[in-house]
């Protein structure tokens, strides 16, 4: 059985700091800042949260939202001070919690000192700190990038960008303003593991390491092979995720610095599906990360090799088959899961897994956190996703969206759809769907002005959601009616309910209790003490079920249609009503 570790034990709450909370102490009015995040330490406690994981809230021009940080040693005056995180961190303390830094080091930005001195001439002192190479020709003579490999952010772009002064391109994998460091250079890494013990030392515990799968590069820079042949550039992730000297660096990392912490470590993995890959990161005795973000849930509905951007049919057998593989992979194998359904790159999990709808919502949401709640792994809770917070509505002009990825993918759609309102609507759909401005709506903490994310009076930098007076926290305090938690006391409930039987929940065995249907995910956990049944209807339809013989169930203790226990059978067949999830004590 896997060892008991705090880490694994976390409930870590993922905070996107403009969005927030608007304490009014940060430099720029309607976004949030540190001592936001400090003035709701009691409410995270309360909820059952010891990890705080802040997005970047270093020093950056913004161009991708802090993913480009022009000085990881202090902190963006939009979001407050150097002494605020020092007062969050000794708040976090009192509290015996925890804070998670953001950690962006495959790439810089473009306003970073390193990369000044690096464009400032071909033999400055940081030159080879990021990866410049010379143009090629074609056969008309014009001036190409070194090779055709298609940028991250927006997907018709170079991921080459030229810089006239020195006569070079330097690579650029997600936008022009955030260029990829050069692994390659023991100073570039020498200088990482100063970061690290920087925040350590100051009181962090851990890091989320941004696409840390993306820091060893083929440095041969081949062609990627055709996957898109309507587009110029192509998918290079074959040469750049997971590449050949990433465990090196890992093990590096983890002996300079980690080894000497007791920290909680888990890395973004983009792109990387392969069982064997994942161990050598996460795999007990490979001293790398404690844990990854595997993205083959929150890939589950786009097509399947294209850009995010894209929209796939999809349905429960397909997300149950995801969850009980690396449900059995971590267990088999001697690693550890992240559970994770939403973020700050992704949709609303209510509006993405489940229905949005009025009727819908709040059944939706605690559908999802029975899941998140009863499955192995540390769970991440994304800010609002406690509240059941929803995606934006579509009838939202695209102009409201604010991310680089979007307003990237809106321009290049209205290039390519001229003329075809059609496939322009299609676009406008993709993009409601799937766009990662639908995470980064401020917070909806009450039904007052701006939803009490900021002083009423100043603009918040993104438009609130519409829903905010029925969705917001305050109004989720008390519930309306005896029989019927609200959608954050239900994730109270059931983050007590973990902690309480944690040998089961966190570090116990699954097993799938249907390999068959295409609505229900059902699975068992047991520990040697105690087990539990899950079933989860994740359609709309109501559906007939029979419980295996072999369950052991013994009675229902918990779902989400009333706060009481489901009254239904314990043998046979049961009846699940549209989205509904019961948990059930067995032997
Ligand atoms: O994201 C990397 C990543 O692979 C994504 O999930 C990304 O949002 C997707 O490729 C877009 O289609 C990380 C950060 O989480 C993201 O916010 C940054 O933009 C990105 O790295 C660059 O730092």
């Amino acid at each position: 059985a896997s060892k008991h570790r705090w880490w694994k034990e976390s409930v870590v709450y993922q905070i996107y700091p403009a969005s927030f909370l608007s304490s009014g102490a940060g430099s720029q009015p309607g976004w949030g800042d540190v001592r936001g995040i400090t003035s709701k330490l009691d409410y995270l406690k309360h909820l059952g949260v010891n990890v705080v994981w802040t997005s970047p809230i270093y020093k950056s021009p913004q161009a991708d939202m802090g993913y480009d940080i022009a000085d990881y040693y202090d902190i963006d005056p939009k979001y407050g001070s150097l002494s605020d995180v020092d007062e969050l961190i000794k708040e976090l303390k009192k509290r015996d919690m925890k804070l998670m830094m953001d950690l962006v080091v495959n790439h810089t930005s473009d306003q970073h000192a390193w990369f000044l001195d690096s464009r400032s001439s071909k033999d400055s002192e940081h030159r080879d700190w990021y990866i410049w190479k010379p143009a090629k020709y074609d056969k008309d003579g014009n001036r190409q990038p070194p090779n055709n490999w298609l940028q991250l952010l927006g997907d018709a772009n170079s991921a080459w960008t030229w810089d006239e002064k020195t006569q070079e391109y330097y690579l650029s994998l997600f936008t022009p303003e955030q260029p990829d460091l050069n692994w390659e250079s023991p100073k570039v890494r020498a200088a990482v593991h100063d970061v690290l013990r920087f925040w350590l030392d100051r009181g962090a515990s851990g890091f989320r390491m941004d696409v840390i799968n993306l820091i060893s590069k083929v440095q041969s820079f081949p062609d990627a092979e055709v996957t898109d042949p309507t587009s110029k550039y192509q998918s290079g992730h074959k040469y750049f995720a997971n590449g050949p000297r990433l465990h090196e660096f890992l093990k590096e990392i983890n002996k300079e610095v980690l080894s000497k912490y007791d920290t909680i470590t888990v890395g973004e993995m983009p792109f990387v599906e392969d069982e064997d890959e994942i161990i050598r990161v996460v795999g007990e005795n490979e001293h790398e990360l404690n844990m990854i973000f595997i993205f083959a849930l929150v890939d589950i509905d786009g097509i399947p090799g294209a850009s995010r951007l894209t929209l796939y049919d999809w349905n429960a057998a397909d997300l149950r088959k995801i969850v009980a593989k690396w449900q059995n992979v971590m267990r088999e194998r001697g690693g550890w899961n992240s559970l994770f359904v939403e973020n700050h790159d992704q949709p609303r999990s209510v509006s993405r897994y489940a229905d949005d709808s009025d009727e819908y919502r709040e059944l939706g949401a605690k559908l999802l956190a029975i899941m998140q709640t009863t499955l192995s792994g540390t769970l991440y809770v994304y800010q609002g996703e406690e509240l059941g917070m929803v995606n934006v509505p579509l009838s939202w002009d695209p102009a409201e969206y604010k991310d680089i990825e979007s307003i990237n993918y809106w321009k290049k759609m209205n290039e390519r759809c001229k003329g075809d309102g059609k496939k322009l609507e299609h676009a406008k759909l993709t993009l409601n769907k799937k766009a990662r401005d639908n995470a980064r709506t401020p917070v909806q903490w009450n039904a007052g002005p701006n939803a009490g994310f900021c002083k009423e009076g100043i603009e918040p930098w993104m438009r609130v959601n519409d829903d905010y007076k029925t969705v917001n926290a305050e109004a989720q305090r008390e519930a309306k009616d005896a029989d019927q938690l609200t959608v954050l006391q239900f994730w109270k409930r059931g983050l007590e309910n973990r902690k309480k039987h944690k040998d089961v929940f966190v570090y116990g065995d699954f097993k799938s209790l249907d390999d068959k249907s295409d609505k229900v995910f059902a699975y068992k956990r047991s520990s040697k003490d105690e087990a539990f049944v899950v079933v989860l209807n994740f359609s709309g339809k109501q559906v007939d079920w029979s419980i295996p013989k072999d369950a052991g169930l013994e009675k229902w203790v918990a779902g989400n249609y009333a706060a009481s226990a489901p009254d239904k059978a314990v043998d046979g067949s049961i009846q699940l009503r549209p989205w509904e999830g019961i948990l059930g004590a067995a032997k």
